[in-house]
């Protein structure tokens, strides 16, 4: 069975940064507020690009990196839970910008566990045979925010972050991987419910729904369940925190990270982190994370490091994968 590799990675976000102070100027909140409780500082928030305009710049990164034409893709995943539109899907999006015809391409929605789920579908799409896949991460969520409600606006970020897989790997990509999802929870998280026909029925549109957050629910569903499942993962593969180069867990808040680590017996300085420049990126942080560490050294992708990639959130979803690199 041919092995899935990540010979690529790449990340994009828009240009245009607001800081916690700018925040600050429009809502009743402060730099000190959310810095000390979130570890944010400045968020990308976008202008005039989409999701998919964000997806297939990163895209056209991992070709150009690769030295490969669109035409030698042959699927193309975006996780998003802030899709330009439901139809088409933003991977059809992508697909038709960056000229990739030969690619079969769809969306996978799991909120803040979408890039887990997607890298863990698209390694199985490789052991089946397909030859080469982008599986992509982007989200805009400042679309989803309302700028009213200080306890999520401040939270939230803008941004895309993706990886080539080819199947040229010489070993098991992912080596275990636990993948969750508990519905009866959901609704402590929660974006862009569509009411039913509500003119049909005689009753005033509704404005769109937004990013709605029991916060205390889902931190104490991150700090209880998420440490477990990447203590599961590990036992699955016979492998200690120790044994793992770095932890690159989605990025919602960086006394998340404190606790998990602790709770691991993990350490710290292990746990990558960059919500400080991002925010929470949903589906993207942790591919973003990884282009990252790979632009700055941190991690190479021939190197044979293992990390763990964990993402938790909406759903609820949340799951492990370890992967060696
Ligand atoms: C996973 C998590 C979060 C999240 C939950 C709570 C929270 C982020 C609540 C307390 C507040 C500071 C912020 Cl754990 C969000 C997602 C969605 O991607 C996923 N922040 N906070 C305070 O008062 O300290």
């Amino acid at each position: 069975m041919p092995f899935a590799k990540i010979t690529q990675t790449a990340h994009y976000v828009p240009d245009n940064i607001v800081s916690n102070d700018d925040l600050a100027k429009i809502m009743d909140t402060s730099d000190e507020w959310i810095y000390s409780r979130t570890g944010i500082k400045q968020r990308h928030i976008t202008v005039d690009e989409n999701t998919s305009d964000l997806a297939a710049k990163v895209g056209e990164q991992l070709l150009l990196q690769a030295d490969l034409s669109a035409d030698q893709i042959d699927f193309i995943i975006v996780a998003t839970i802030s899709p330009d539109s439901s139809m088409p899907s933003t991977a059809a999006l992508v697909q038709a910008k960056i000229g990739a015809h030969r690619a079969f391409a769809y969306d996978l929605t799991a909120a803040c566990s979408g890039f887990v789920f997607a890298l863990s579908t698209a390694e199985k799409l490789i052991a089946g045979g397909y030859t080469r896949g982008m599986v992509i991460g982007a989200e805009v969520l400042s679309k989803s925010l309302d700028w009213s409600d200080r306890s999520t606006a401040v939270l939230f970020g803008d941004g895309a972050g993706g990886v080539l897989l080819e199947n040229t790997g010489t070993k098991p990509l992912i080596i275990a991987e636990h993948l969750r999802t508990d519905g009866s929870r959901g609704n402590s998280l929660t974006s862009n419910h569509l009411e039913l026909q509500p003119e049909l029925l005689g009753r005033s549109k509704p404005v769109a729904e937004f990013i709605k957050m029991d916060g205390r629910a889902i931190f104490d569903f991150a700090v209880r369940d998420v440490p477990k499942n990447i203590q599961e993962t590990l036992e699955k593969a016979s492998l200690k925190p120790e044994d793992i180069d770095y932890f690159l867990l989605h990025q919602a808040n960086s006394r998340i990270l404190d606790k998990m680590a602790k709770k691991l017996g993990a350490e710290r300085s292990k746990f990558l982190q960059n919500m400080q420049d991002y925010g929470n990126t949903s589906a993207a942080s942790i591919p973003i994370l990884l282009s990252e560490a790979v632009k700055n050294g941190k991690l190479s992708l021939d190197r044979n490091s293992k990390i763990v990639q964990t993402g938790f959130g909406g759903g609820l979803t949340w799951g492990t994968l370890i992967v060696n690199l």
